[in-house]
């Protein structure tokens, strides 16, 4: 038995599934999951001695690579000072002002510990500001563990067949209105029929726990034009895609002004954070100044802070946008070819350093489309693509990412064996 084998063992009888965040145990992909011993830059060491090409990236954060020297001196520094000190303190300043001049909405931020708690809090405050009950999300698209926002979710919820969790009071769900992403006129129809009580839109603006799906016919145009008319706040749910696809995110790259932000996984350098922020007279609601309450003992936590700090000084000084689109499209076209050749239906939606891969003859641009898309087949890339150094995400309804650490031999090499991957199915 492997050392993995034997520490699921262990895990599984103290932890549910042996995961602490049920996507890591596997259960999509089968087989037992690896643990890892360590990770620097493109590549994951397992405890049994196996160094694996990386393309989950602890699930985004991990945009510098892994461990990079420079945000480990910056937690190492911190940590001289002391862990949390449950006040102010100068990070928190310094990071606020580097988010606040990245992203183009922003005109205050609030820090807390994770995607879910940003979310949570951005809902809340809608509804707080609007005295209307009703959010609107879409299919597919997950939020974190949120009560009202774990309907028809995406990401873990999907792979394990349960995108409306249990524990969900009706009376939760109620208050959630789901729509497919991608359909203005469902849109535009409820917003006919309920847009006086709807307090917001969440929205992944290019949705990528489902896959990855981008926005087609000025779609994300529309929330906007919709949320204005109506007076509903415009939630961008950046956690996965802020000062991923661009400094500033989709709402850099679109050109569409949210209200609100989520943010998360990139700006705390791999250590735990979230934020949320957007217009002053929104964020000015938020408790110690207004109505809606929000709190957290570790929020602006000093070493997270100065971790993110690093992070985010990296991006302004590298601005590594262009490089990793290179990458990302390299890879996306070495795919489509072996898949053409091969006669194999595949689609490889892409942008910046972010791609998935979807077993369909068409492009994928909603949930029934990815629900109606060859999970099986993926499933068979993955043991493959892991069997020979290559870790893709373990579930068909997630996104790739790659980090400024892949070199050109990373993706030459990733070509390679994800070609061969794709043969053998
Ligand atoms: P966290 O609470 O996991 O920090 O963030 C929740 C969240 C919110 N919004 C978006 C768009 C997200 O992608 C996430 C979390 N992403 C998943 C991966 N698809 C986290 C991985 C996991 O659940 O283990």
């Amino acid at each position: 038995m492997d050392v993995s084998q034997a520490l699921f063992e262990r895990a599984s009888q103290l932890i549910p599934g042996g995961v602490n965040s049920p996507v890591r145990a596997f259960r999509s992909v089968g087989g037992t999951p690896f643990f890892t011993q360590s990770a620097k830059g493109s590549r994951l060491t397992t405890v049994d001695g196996r160094e694996l090409i990386d393309f989950v990236c602890t699930w985004g954060p991990a945009i510098h690579g892994h461990n990079p020297p420079r945000i480990h001196e910056a937690i190492a520094g911190a940590l001289d000072k002391g862990t949390s000190f449950g006040t102010p303190n100068p990070y928190e300043v310094e990071i606020a002002e580097l988010v606040v001049d990245m992203v183009p909405s922003l005109e205050q931020v609030r820090f807390c510990n994770s995607g879910t708690e940003a979310t949570m809090s951005a809902i809340r405050l809608a509804r707080g500001a609007t005295g209307r009950p009703l959010i609107v999300k879409f299919a597919g698209c997950y939020h974190g563990h949120v009560d009202s926002l774990l309907v028809k979710a995406g990401s873990g919820a999907l792979t394990h067949g349960h995108p409306d969790s249990a524990g969900i009071p009706a009376a939760f769900a109620d208050q959630t209105r789901v729509l497919e992403y991608n359909d203005p006129a469902g849109l535009r129809e409820l917003f006919a029929a309920e847009g006086d009580r709807i307090a917001g839109i969440i929205v992944e603006p290019y949705p990528a726990n489902c896959g990855l799906i981008l926005p087609e016919n000025n779609f994300l145009e529309t929330l906007r034009e919709v949320c204005t008319e109506y007076g509903a706040v415009l939630i961008f749910d950046e956690v996965m895609t802020g000062f991923r696809v661009a400094a500033g995110g989709v709402q850099e790259r679109s050109g569409v002004t949210p209200d609100l932000t989520a943010m998360g996984k990139i700006i705390g350098g791999g250590l735990p954070v979230g934020a949320f922020g957007g217009k002053r007279e929104l964020m000015q609601q938020l408790a110690p100044v207004g109505p809606v309450y929000q709190a957290g003992t570790l929020s602006g936590n000093p070493l997270a802070m100065a971790a993110g700090i690093a992070a985010l000084k990296m991006l302004r000084e590298l601005n590594p946008y262009e490089r990793l689109e290179a990458m990302g499209q390299k890879l996306q076209t070495a795919m489509l070819e072996t898949a053409r050749e091969k006669g194999l239906p595949l689609q490889v939606p892409q942008v910046g350093s972010m791609f998935a891969f979807f077993f369909a003859e068409e492009p994928v641009t909603n949930f029934p489309a990815v629900m109606a898309s060859g999970a099986e087949k993926f499933k068979v890339l993955f043991r493959k693509a892991l069997d020979q150094g290559v870790y893709l995400p373990p579930s068909p309804y997630e996104t790739c990412f790659i980090s400024t650490a892949h070199e050109d031999g990373d993706i030459d090499k990733a070509i390679e064996i994800l070609s061969a991957s794709l043969k053998a199915i």
